[in-house]
């Protein structure tokens, strides 16, 4: 594993001068019943609705938010058409990985001039609120990344939705912002896809591991973490490596049908009182043994958090040289075995958790073998 120069000191221009993230919009085969999850399970806050009512006639979209983490819910309301086939290959995932810029005219024009393959040209939606300027582009797989440019606009989400004044059922666990979206591609296909995002995205390295930071006894993965040039934006790729049975990437890759969104690490800045939340609420998380704890103080040193609370919850924890990291993972939240979330409080380290592959990933080795995906 290395760990790169910081973004910030990077002196090339930056062509794609990028705020943060949107939104994330997901595909799914019935929004109403995938928002009560998010609601009442992560605690979101229902703030827009579009659909039949708003007059959308082929598609129902809830829009959810927490802390600057915001989820867009959409659903097709017919068996045709770009929403459903996602759906219909994919179940239930992300598709568009929104990206708030100053200029999304120009976010485009930088980035199809580098060779990125339009999906939305440049457009823009009006209503009694403002405006929103929007246009995207393709990445691995199905997914898009939509630039975002909201300059002038001041309403719930977007023209086309309506503001949800009130949601009783929203309960927040204290979820602030995604702290980096991962994707997995195709065997051999990381570094394409790296490339992309250095290319045509202007993002840098900023950490890698390789087979050996990662292998398991059957497990094989490689991970190149890219990063924009303010660091707001972090997306690690994974592919498949060879290993002595099947890599938890290439079940992914199997049941989505392809390269996607593996998963979402939201970071919280309390994760005891956002983990125990999430668990009274019904959100299930991945186990580790009681080892794993027995051997964490000789390996990380003195933290702040009681060892008890952090193993009865199973939080892990890694350090480097700057300061140490807290997280966890949930079990996938579909019936295939894809997206997952990972809940994570960062103290002054910038680790992605190498430290913890091991028990990490033989614990989502039990979890494969338990459905047969070994
Ligand atoms: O985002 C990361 O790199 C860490 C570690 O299948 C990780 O969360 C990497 C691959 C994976 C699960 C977690
Ligand atoms: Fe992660």
């Amino acid at each position: 594993m290395s760990t790169l120069a910081h973004p910030e000191v990077q002196t090339q221009k930056d062509f794609l001068p990028l705020n943060g993230t949107d939104y994330v919009e997901f595909y799914v085969g019935n929004a109403r019943q995938a928002a009560y999850f998010y609601r009442q399970a992560f605690g979101m806050t229902l703030v827009a609705y579009s659909g039949p009512e708003t007059g959308v006639r082929n598609k129902a979209s809830y829009v959810l938010q927490q802390g600057k983490v915001r989820f867009v819910l959409t659903t097709p309301l017919r068996p045709d058409g770009e929403i459903a086939e996602h759906v219909h290959r994919h179940g239930d995932g992300v598709h568009d990985v929104a990206l708030w810029v100053d200029d999304a005219k120009l976010a485009w024009k930088e980035t199809t001039k580098r060779g990125a393959r339009s999906v939305h040209e440049p457009y823009e939606l009006r209503d009694e609120h403002g405006t929103v300027k929007l246009s995207a582009i393709a990445t691995y797989g199905d997914t898009i990344h939509t630039f975002v440019e909201r300059a002038d606009y001041h309403g719930a989400f977007m023209p086309g939705y309506r503001a949800v004044e009130k949601d009783p059922l929203a309960r927040t666990v204290g979820l602030l912002h995604i702290d980096h979206m991962v994707g997995n591609v195709g065997w051999n296909e990381m570094n394409r896809w790296v490339d992309f995002y250095a290319d045509i995205m202007g993002f840098s390295l900023y950490q890698h591991f390789d087979d050996k930071d990662i292998s398991t006894e059957y497990s094989a993965l490689m991970s190149k973490v890219m990063a924009n040039g303010n660091g707001r934006v972090k997306f690690p790729i994974n592919e498949p490596a060879e290993g002595r049975r099947k890599s938890q990437i290439e079940e992914y890759l199997e049941f989505y049908h392809g390269p996607g969104v593996q998963h979402i690490a939201l970071a919280t800045d309390d994760i005891v009182h956002t983990v125990g939340k999430l668990q009274q609420q019904g959100v299930e998380f991945l186990k580790v043994p009681h080892t794993y704890y027995a051997e964490l103080e000789s390996r990380v040193g003195k933290i702040d958090e009681p060892l008890h609370e952090l193993e009865q919850l199973g939080i892990l924890v890694d350090r480097d040289d700057e300061g140490y990291m807290l997280q966890i993972f949930t079990r996938p939240v579909e019936d295939r075995p894809t997206l997952f979330y990972e809940i994570i409080q960062r103290k002054g380290s910038r680790s992605f958790g190498k430290g913890n592959f091991k028990a990490l990933f033989e614990a989502i080795e039990r979890e494969q073998a338990s459905r047969g995906n070994l």
